[in-house]
């Protein structure tokens, strides 16, 4: 049997830069609230980014729901179902209603078209994703949230470093977060950021952040943790100086890919865009059964029988969870409802070698 492909695979610096990295923490022992190393990334990130006003937090999940919160959002979001479940669950835990709108065939973002039917006197904000680095219809949201005085908050997990019409996915609406999990392109184990438009909201989630505690000691609201730690700082650092290679092997494996599969009949592949400079975080396909003659599922199984880890990111729609008691039938996003039954993402990281790939695409014509 052929060595287990998996998804994704972390990057990892080598393990004496690492010990380097946190060696002085041994000396300080200061290993978390602020210190030198938040510090330092933060810097560093705003450079590599070319982004203001950026703050560290524990994960791309506890950024997004303290998003929500520094700005005081009430009553209800528009959103995609077509998402990792956290974008949901921030905005169902932070005490406001999703209302669910369709995206598009091609890039899988929100359709900004469908999104203005939605808009209620309830309407706070619009929470769009930029899945698999896909940058959204920005232009078309932003007219409509200046028209309605909405909030515009990207979930920017996967957009590390992604760049249209030569500006940063973080430059994007009010603010937008990233993910820095083990599995995406820039990771710091466990982490994520915040990015704001203005700078108020980045002092408040520092505050946020740290239970709610002011300069004079006094807590001034029921803030949370959402600290991240000096050794998540540290890894987050030493990746930072790989990665422009890390995403070159990316963009190799993602080429190899589409080398192989772009003419197969039945199997859509991700629109690329020319005003938009990719991370190549990740490689989803989208089976037609019709034109291809197996299903999605098929092909996930055939994969799996040769020990190939693909993953049905996103399926089902974040609509079906089991909370909403079937409010929200998928009927009403058929276009994601579509996509999320045919969609697979296939093996992709840092030195996935040629040969796996052809591997992998070899197993799916072969159906
Ligand atoms: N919004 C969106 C659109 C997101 O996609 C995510 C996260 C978020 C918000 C929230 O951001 P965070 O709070 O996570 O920062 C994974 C990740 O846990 C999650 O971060 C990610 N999206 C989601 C799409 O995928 P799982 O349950 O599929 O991961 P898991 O453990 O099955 O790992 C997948 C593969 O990655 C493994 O087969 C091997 C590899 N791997 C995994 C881990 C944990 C590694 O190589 N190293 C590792 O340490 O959720």
């Amino acid at each position: 049997m052929d060595e287990k492909v998996l998804v994704t695979r972390s990057s990892m610096p080598s393990f004496e830069e690492y010990a380097e990295e946190i060696k002085p923490l041994w000396e300080t022992r200061w290993i978390t609230n602020s210190g030198v190393k938040h510090r330092e990334l933060e810097k560093e990130l705003c450079r590599y980014l070319n982004a203001e006003n950026l703050n560290l937090c524990v994960n791309g999940h506890q950024a997004l729901e303290a998003i929500i919160e520094v700005f005081g959002l009430k009553g209800e979001a528009v959103t995609t179902p077509f998402t990792f479940t956290s974008t949901t669950n921030s905005i169902v835990r932070k005490g406001l209603k999703p209302v669910f709108c369709d995206i598009r065939e091609d890039d899988f973002t929100i359709d900004a078209d469908k999104i203005e039917p939605l808009i209620t006197e309830k309407t706070s904000a619009i929470i769009p994703v930029h899945v698999y680095g896909n940058i959204c219809q920005y232009e078309k949201i932003q007219k409509i949230a200046d028209k309605y005085g909405l909030k515009v908050i990207y979930d920017a997990a996967h957009a590390f470093g992604v760049t249209v019409d030569g500006m940063g996915a973080g430059s994007l609406g009010d603010a937008s977060m990233f993910s820095f999990h083990a599995t995406k392109v820039f990771h710091t184990i466990e982490g994520g950021c915040a990015i704001f438009k203005e700078r108020k909201y980045y002092d408040r989630l520092n505050q946020y952040k740290n239970f709610g505690l002011g300069e004079d000691g006094e807590i001034d609201f029921a803030g949370s943790n959402v600290k991240m730690n000096e050794f998540a700082a540290a890894m987050g650092l030493c990746n930072l100086r790989h990665i422009e290679q890390s995403v070159a092997s990316r963009k190799r494996a993602v080429l190899r890919y589409r080398e192989n599969l772009e003419n197969v009949n039945g199997i859509k592949l991700n629109a690329v865009r020319e005003n938009v400079k990719s991370n190549y975080a990740y490689f989803p396909i989208v089976v037609d059964p019709e034109k291809f003659g197996k299903t999605r599922d098929e092909v996930f199984e055939a994969l799996a029988k040769n020990n190939i880890g693909a993953r049905k990111y996103f399926y089902p729609l974040t609509s079906q969870n089991k909370e909403f008691c079937g409010a929200y039938p998928a009927s009403q996003t058929p276009v994601a409802d579509k996509i999320a039954r045919g969609v697979l993402c296939l093996p992709l990281y840092e030195g996935l070698s040629n040969e796996t790939i052809d591997r992998i695409c070899g197993v799916i014509k072969s159906l």
